[in-house]
């Protein structure tokens, strides 16, 4: 089939993020797609290569190509009239596009109960079409998480010690996390607690925001003690991946790259998207509960995110929880499954 799938940058790298995975994902099961996107640039690095099978397009003016058999309006940007009236047309001719309202992730139990709602269209070039939506989630009852047919393969067969090597990273069997956030209020009470751990540990940092937060701290002078910074380049996705297999704990942010923490099975810390109504809050605590996250986890997460005293680092207590839920979403169809099947189901 032929899929259109639109996305607006609203800030970051999310939004692209999963609409980037979708769209390869999709093309790697031998769908063809366009993507629309109105600022492309964080492709170059997040996907260098592109992919075969999508084609990526500028959405920078309005879209006036005939529609697909499919139409995913990424996280509610609104399509173009002009675009709808040709999806109008085409119902009209008997071959109406599916339209899916693609939202975005959480372990709310609102998702599940929205999750393949249907939306009539009652006025505008669309009236009379109904878009579906279509809510990513943690249960079955939902539409699950961007997973590729080959990703527990790979994982399964990485090799950390040569990918750190390949990266020019030096390894000596010290803990090695990943530090890819915002600006958590728990950054510099954690960079101080490993400083001053008897364990050393190594922190592989991301470009962007975590760099900055990190280099900030490090300006001020604080003594870094047994703790290695490495800072990394903007890397492509999948390099992305292989960071989160090759640590024993990860700090992530988001939305994507939470989901591909979980793959990686060992434990992260999730520093959550802030709204500013304070939405996010109960978004990390269903989120938590539904990890079983243990009383640590937990803690240690209302103070990476809100402020208050960081309880120290627990990789090993934290890890079943991790591996309890790598195993259960496994038991779990993934996301681009689900949607093929919901398209196809009408
Ligand atoms: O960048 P994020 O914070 O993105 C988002 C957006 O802010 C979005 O608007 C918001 O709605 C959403 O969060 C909740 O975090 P996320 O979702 O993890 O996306 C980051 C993407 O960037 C992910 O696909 C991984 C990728 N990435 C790389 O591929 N290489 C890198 O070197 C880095 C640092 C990131």
């Amino acid at each position: 089939m032929r899929w259109d799938i639109f996305c607006k940058v609203i800030d970051n790298h999310g939004d692209i993020g999963v609409c980037w995975r979708l769209a390869a994902d999709l093309a790697g099961r031998g769908e063809t797609v366009r993507l629309w996107v109105d600022a492309p640039g964080a492709l170059a690095w997040l996907a260098p290569a592109g992919a075969p099978g999508v084609q990526v397009l500028p959405w920078t003016a309005p879209a006036t190509e005939a529609p697909g058999d499919v139409v995913v309006e990424a996280f509610g940007c609104e399509l173009d009239q002009v675009f709808v009236a040709g999806m109008a047309s085409q119902a009209k001719a008997g071959r109406a596009p599916a339209w899916i309202n693609l939202e975005y992730l959480s372990a709310e139990p609102w998702a599940e109960r929205c999750h393949g709602l249907p939306s009539p269209v009652l006025s505008g070039a669309g009236q009379g079409l109904v878009k579906r939506f279509f809510y990513p989630g943690f249960t079955a009852r939902t539409g699950g998480l961007l997973r590729e047919p080959d990703l527990p393969a790979r994982r399964s067969r990485f090799d950390r010690s040569a990918w750190l090597s390949a990266m020019g990273i030096p390894f000596a069997g010290e803990r090695v996390l990943s530090l890819f956030c915002y600006e958590p209020p728990g950054l510099t009470t954690l960079l101080a607690d490993l400083a001053a751990d008897p364990r050393p540990t190594r922190l592989l940092v991301t470009a962007g925001r975590a760099a900055a937060a990190v280099q900030a701290w490090l300006d001020r002078g604080h003594p870094t003690g047994t703790l290695s910074i490495d800072r990394l380049p903007l890397v492509p996705q999948r390099e992305f991946d292989h960071l989160l297999w090759a640590c024993d704990l990860n700090f992530v942010r988001g939305e994507d790259s939470i989901v591909r923490a979980l793959w990686a099975g060992v434990p992260a810390v999730w520093n959550i998207y802030p709204q500013e109504d304070g939405a996010h809050r109960a978004k990390l605590q269903a989120f938590l509960d539904w990890m079983d996250a243990p009383p640590g986890l937990r803690a240690f997460h209302q103070a990476w995110n809100d402020g208050g005293a960081l309880p120290h680092l627990d990789i090993e207590g934290w890890r079943p929880a991790a591996s309890a839920a790598l195993q259960r979403l496994l038991q779990q169809d993934d996301l681009t499954t689900q949607l093929m099947r919901f398209v196809a189901a009408g």
